[in-house]
């Protein structure tokens, strides 16, 4: 039986308290090794909401040594059984959605309606489609002659190591941990420092359904607790989201202990909208795109816009009147739909972004959206939504990932140009494009240097669809049941003589 569960609760302001100074190994939640703790903020306030156990390399090594073990009797389940445990869990999860979304939005200022319900209903379905393939973990027969069998089956590889961020942390780490669980592998999971709490509550859920040691969660900073878990030596596959520059050293860590690394990144995605489009839809399509509702923070986010000249003035206007329409406010708040920035080291970072293309000659930049009028929330990381236009195509508001609510609209006559221009980027996650001309659509499609194109429509990531980069976005795939195949097990090939 689970030793360590707390009751459920709504009030995620108690919630978090409980979950302070927390890992969660071995079945069980423990505290830090060394004792310490740092501090989780509701960045709507500014205020500390709990404490987070502060994990090192003393309690990396506890954990990956007990996921090593546990993961030897759980390679050994029929992986039918693993996946039916697996969705068992998720059942739990789909009970606790409403607490979990008021977690998440307390510790990341995502708004609760908008955004942080449609996360935690995502995690369930995330962990149910992976629990029912447990059964599709087969190999091949390879025929050779009539005295040779030739199979291939495949093994689970050890321990993985994840290492996830903040901005959709239960999303991403479900998009890690059901894979890895199902193909029979343990997981030892790195939670992001701003977010470490509702991550840690599905964790401790799901142990109440899974052996204990399968499923691990440690929170802890990037160098101290990261590094350490993909560098220890009973990891034996990395999975990471999170910023191009980590992705980097986590990369060349896996190459030096020579394990697989799979990487989701950043992006600078571009929104292409021809003249012929459905106008009202492509406008609202801009606005999902854009994420403005989770103040840009996404990796998908369409942060260059291209609109065709007859319909640019027109475009950009209306955007700007729907974001206005926009609520920002009390992410917890069911009227919002804007919430804050996440720390102030990225509020910092996006307002010097803003700074520097108010200052560029020529740009313009609407802020849109008022600001929150509540003084419970003046210490809140809102930051008005903005949008400008008039940029050079080198500005760095153009070329970086700001991970903030601004975008850049530029106006574009032909389909050749705009393409290489959409093209012309370190990025290739995401890309859409708004068009009624079939073969522009599919010519776009084919050509855009992008992991996912979208043709009318920005729908967030389906279970069961492959999600992932190119270029600078990454490396390998989520989702899917090829990216449970490809990144969660090896194929080992076994040739039989039965002459
Ligand atoms: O990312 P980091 P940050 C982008 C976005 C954002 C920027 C910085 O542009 O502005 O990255 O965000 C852990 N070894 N994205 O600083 O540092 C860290 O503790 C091992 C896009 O949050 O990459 C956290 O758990 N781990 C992105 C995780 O890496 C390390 C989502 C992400 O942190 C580590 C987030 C190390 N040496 C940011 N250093 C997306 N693709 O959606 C840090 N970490």
């Amino acid at each position: 039986p689970h030793p360590t569960p707390l009751a459920p609760s709504t009030d995620p302001f108690a919630l978090a308290k409980a979950l302070s100074g927390k890992h969660f190994i071995g079945g069980r939640y423990v505290p830090a090794l060394s004792g310490k703790t740092f501090p989780v903020v509701n960045p709507a306030t500014g205020e500390q909401v709990a404490a987070a156990a502060e994990g090192d390399a003393a309690d990396v090594d506890a954990a990956v040594k007990n996921a090593a073990e546990a993961q030897k009797a759980w390679a050994k389940l029929p992986a039918r059984k693993r996946g039916a445990l697996v969705y068992q869990a998720a059942a739990l999860i789909r009970e606790h959605v409403e607490e979990l979304s008021r977690l998440v939005a307390l510790e990341t200022g995502k708004a609760l309606r908008t955004e942080s319900r449609v996360e935690a209903n995502n995690v369930a379905d995330i962990f149910e489609f992976f629990g029912g393939l447990g059964g599709e973990i087969k190999g091949e027969t390879v025929p050779f002659g009539p005295d040779v069998l030739n199979i291939t089956v495949r093994e689970p590889l050890g321990v993985v190591g994840a290492i996830i961020p903040w901005n959709i942390p239960m999303m991403l780490m479900a998009l890690k941990a059901a894979p890895a669980l199902v193909a029979g592998n343990s997981i030892v999971v790195k939670s992001a420092e701003e977010a470490p709490l509702a991550v840690l509550r599905i964790v401790e859920l799901m142990n109440r359904v899974l052996p204990p040691g399968v499923f691990n969660i440690l929170s802890g900073q990037g160098a101290e607790c990261g590094a350490p878990l993909v560098e220890h030596k009973l990891v034996r596959k990395v999975t990471f989201t999170g910023s191009v520059e980590t992705g980097k050293i986590i990369a060349r860590t896996a190459a030096d202990k020579l394990i697989p690394a799979t990487l989701e990144l950043g992006g600078k995605s571009p929104m292409i909208v021809f003249a012929d489009c459905d106008f009202e839809k492509t406008v609202a399509g801009a606005l999902t795109s854009m994420r403005f509702t989770r103040q840009g923070q996404s990796c998908t986010a369409a942060s260059r816009i291209f609109v065709q000249r007859p319909i640019f003035d027109k475009f950009v206007a209306e955007m700007a009147t729907r974001v206005d329409a926009m609520v920002m406010g009390d992410p917890l708040d069911e009227k919002t739909d804007i919430g804050t920035i996440i720390s102030p080291g990225q509020y910092e970072k996006v307002k010097a972004f803003i700074a520097e293309g108010a200052a560029t000659a020529g740009a313009t930049g609407r802020a849109c959206s008022a600001m929150p009028s509540d003084s419970a929330l003046k210490k809140g990381l809102f930051i008005q939504p903005y949008i400008f236009t008039g940029l050079s195509k080198d500005s760095r508001l153009v070329r970086e990932e700001i991970f903030g609510p601004v975008t850049v609209v530029f106006p574009f006559d032909d389909a050749d140009s705009v393409l290489a221009e959409a093209n012309d980027t370190e990025f290739g996650l995401a890309a859409t494009v708004w068009t009624n001309d079939l073969k522009i659509a599919l010519r776009f499609a084919h050509q855009l240097e992008a992991g996912l194109v979208q043709v009318n429509q920005n729908l967030v990531v389906q279970p069961n669809l492959s999600y992932g980069g190119v270029k600078n976005s990454g490396l390998g795939k989520e989702a899917s049941l090829e990216s449970m195949l490809e990144h969660f097990t090896h194929k080992k090939t076994i040739m039989v003589n039965m002459a």
